[in-house]
């Protein structure tokens, strides 16, 4: 089947060029191959692309290019290039040199981690030139890439009716739907993306403190909370990440036969997308307390130092471990999901916050369909949420949704004991913990912000709002402490 050629250049019959053939864009590159559509490739370096067709090379029709002219040469009309290199200043000098051999009307798609405030940046930049951009967000790793990922393409609304049935027949299906849509204008996609990863460090850094409550609380073996993650695996936490879990688990290291997860280091590193998340939230003022604690988190267990000269600090009076494991167990699974749903509405708020601020006009609820497959984040539940967005597109909050807030209802016993069982053994829940004072904050009907205003106002002049008329105030402190309208 193969016709990997290297004469590209007297015929343009590729509909699709990829460049950047590491470990994602091979897999792309075959996964479009695999759908039937020629492919042309190209790497900054030559053996990676021979490497892909050596290897791959049968599974579909490959077009072999070694200068960015060739491959350019090898596209049809508008030419479509699929961008995979390493995000930051590779991704720009790629652009530079493709934006100089293409033509008004061509799509230039980085399918890399963008900062989405670089996507908006280079779109414009394109834009100008006549050139289409399209900054697409691809979750799902080695594995999605090839077998069908998630993909979150913005940009011009044009350029996706060129390469939306193209990008869509690679994406993974749930129930017939494809993993892929049109997000938005500009950075809209990457900004997406962005969101998914915070997510998804918010879900890995939950399920880490069930397996810790598991480990220190119940005192179970890795084998044993692999078999707890497992049958959740078939409930509604059912989720790429639990089922993960349960098999990272029950991997025995070679060396010691001990299980691998008790000879890795315990500090998590992390490539950015997480930190920044939370940095646009921070901007946004959204607060992602899920997804900040989860950072840093990350960065608490990586501050060896610190860790090491804090060994042996007091741990104060503890209390006694829980007796009845099975319903600890539930328990655990009750505050891993309340604190999942608190995750995934404030990573939804920061969407709707995010699309306010850049006019991107986004549609929560088609987040919601195409993290339904292909992505780290894929769950169950994001049918609940697609259902929810579906019935009330205006969704203030997930959490006040009547799915939503029934879950939490059933769960917040729950999700109380556990984090006053972890807060009484000295075991650290900082997500369990701050999803719960997020929603009690949520919930509350006064807030200790009042004291905030008046401290404020006290030194600041800052002023505040009364609850029983319009219009701002301003006590004179150093006065006569009488009040004065602002
Ligand atoms: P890497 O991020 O490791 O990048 C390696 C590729 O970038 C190679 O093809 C390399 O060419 C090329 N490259 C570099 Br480095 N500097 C270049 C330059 N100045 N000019 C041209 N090419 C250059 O690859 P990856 O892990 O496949 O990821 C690709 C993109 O996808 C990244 O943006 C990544 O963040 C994103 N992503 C990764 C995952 C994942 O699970 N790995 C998931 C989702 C998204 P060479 O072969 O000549 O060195």
């Amino acid at each position: 089947m193969t016709s990997a050629t290297s004469d590209s250049s007297s015929t343009a019959r590729a509909q699709i060029g990829v460049t950047g053939l590491a470990v994602m864009g091979s897999n792309i590159a075959r996964n479009l191959a695999r759908h039937g559509h020629t492919v042309a490739l190209h790497n900054r370096s030559i053996a990676k692309t021979d490497a892909l067709i050596a290897e791959h090379g049968d599974e579909g029709d490959f077009v072999r290019t070694e200068t960015v002219e060739e491959f350019v040469a090898a596209l049809q009309k508008p030419r479509r290039v699929l961008i995979m290199v390493k995000a930051g200043e590779a991704t720009d000098a790629v652009i530079e040199e493709l934006a100089g051999a293409m033509e008004t009307g061509d799509i230039i798609i980085d399918g890399g981690n963008a900062l989405y405030t670089d996507t908006i940046r280079r779109e414009a930049a394109l834009r100008e030139r006549g050139l289409h951009f399209v900054g697409a967000g691809i979750s799902g790793g080695e594995e999605g890439a090839l077998n069908g990922p998630s993909i979150m393409p913005g940009g011009p609304k044009e350029s996706y009716e060129a390469l939306g049935p193209l990008l869509e027949s690679i994406a993974a299906q749930v129930d017939g739907v494809p993993c892929c849509t049109h997000i938005g204008p500009d950075g809209s996609g990457h900004f997406v993306k962005m969101v998914h990863n915070g997510i998804e460090y918010a879900d890995m850094q939950l399920i880490g403190e069930a397996y810790n409550l598991f480990r220190d609380a119940l005192g179970y073996d890795a084998d044993r909370i692999a078999d707890v993650f497992t049958e959740w695996n078939s409930g509604e936490l059912e989720s790429y990440l639990v089922e993960i879990t349960a098999e990272v688990l029950q991997q025995k290291d070679a060396k010691t036969g001990k299980p691998l997860v008790d000879v890795i280091v315990d500090a998590a590193e992390q490539k950015g997308t997480g930190r920044w998340t939370v940095k646009s939230a921070l901007d946004l003022g959204v607060p992602v307390t899920g997804i900040a604690e989860a950072v840093f988190a990350r960065a608490l267990s990586g501050s060896r130092d610190q860790r090491k000269a804090a060994q042996g600090l007091a741990s104060g009076a503890l209390g006694a471990k829980p007796t009845d494991a099975e319903q600890f167990t539930e328990d655990i699974r009750q505050a891993l999901y309340a604190s999942k749903i608190v995750a995934y509405a404030q990573g939804f708020d920061q969407i709707r916050a995010g699309s306010d601020e850049y006019g991107w006009d986004l549609t929560p609820g088609d987040m919601a369909t195409i993290w339904r497959g292909g992505c780290i984040i894929r769950a169950r539940f994001l049918n609940r949420i697609k259902e929810a967005y579906d019935t009330n597109p205006a969704l203030t909050s997930l959490i006040v949704e009547p799915y939503f807030r029934e879950a939490i209802e059933n769960a917040i016993d729950s999700w109380r004991r556990v984090v006053v069982t972890a807060t009484q053994l000295g075991i650290p829940v900082p997500a369990f913990a701050s999803s719960l004072s997020y929603y009690d904050g949520l919930r509350a009907e006064r807030l200790p912000a009042a004291l905030t205003q008046g401290q404020r106002d006290f030194f600041g002049a800052h002023t505040y709002e009364r609850i029983d008329a319009d219009g701002k105030f301003h006590t004179l402190w150093s006065g006569d402490h009488s009040e004065v309208s602002a």
